[in-house]
Order: structure tokens, then sequence, then C-alpha cells
């Protein structure tokens, strides 16, 4: 089934720089980009879903007395004009049972869901384990 991205409102929200991290065998891949909200209101990345990952969550790096660690969370706001970045040590999207679409150098769709009902289909590029 094709998941078409009509949205009843044009999506306030733009997708940047976004990439995966492909690591090796079926590790869990971790994806960055940039929302841009050029709407006059917040609104909130609430889940996201692609055709190569098992699932696909949002996640966040904290560091817990030292220790780097991950924690799901239910959404990420984006201020009205404003912008959120996904990159390594905080937020970032997690890619479970990866597919063989993660590889490096392939393109994979994803779909982000947001609080107004809006949704937006992107590429992700996908690179290695040192970003290339
Ligand atoms: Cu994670």
């Amino acid at each position: 089934m094709a998941v078409l991205a009509v949205a009843a409102e044009a999506a306030p929200v733009s997708v940047t720089n976004s990439w995966f991290r492909a690591l090796p065998g079926k590790l869990p891949a971790a994806g960055y980009f940039t929302l841009n909200n050029n709407g006059r209101t917040p609104v909130a990345l609430t889940g996201a879903q692609s055709t190569g990952c098992g699932m696909l969550m949002l996640h966040m790096t904290h560091n817990m007395g030292g220790m780097m660690q991950m924690m799901e969370v239910d959404q990420v706001e984006v201020p009205a004009g404003g912008s959120v970045t996904f990159a390594p040590g905080g937020y970032h999207l997690m890619c479970t049972n990866p597919t063989a679409a993660l590889t490096a150098g392939a393109k994979l769709p994803v779909t982000l869901h947001f609080s107004d009902g809006s949704q937006v289909s992107t590429h992700f590029a996908v690179r290695n384990a040192s970003g290339h």
C-alpha cells in the first residue's frame, strides 16, 4: 500500500540535512535532520515511519551521570518560525531492524507525522558509520 502525503493543509514544516548513519548488520541506525517550522504556530513531530525500518522511533540521548543513554520521547516541538536539529548526542530517529534498503549510498524514504495532522514525506541519505 502506498502512503500518499495528502494532507488537508500544507505542512508548515520543511526537512533539511536528513541522513541515517548505517551500522553493520542489523544494528539500529540513527537518523539526523533539521526541522524548520515556517508556520505561525508551534507544531510537534509525533512520529515517523519508513519501509526501510521495522520501527522508527523518536529518541533522545541524555547524559546520566557520565553515561550516555537513550530514551524514547512522545513528541518534539518545533517553535513557530524556529527550527530543531536532530544531531548526534541529542534528538535522533532510531531505525530498528533495518532492511537492506539501509545501505550507505542509498536514499531511504521517510514519512514524518506532526501534531497538526500534517505529514511530510522526504528522503534520508544513508551514510556509513563514519558519516560518509
Ligand atoms: Cu536511539
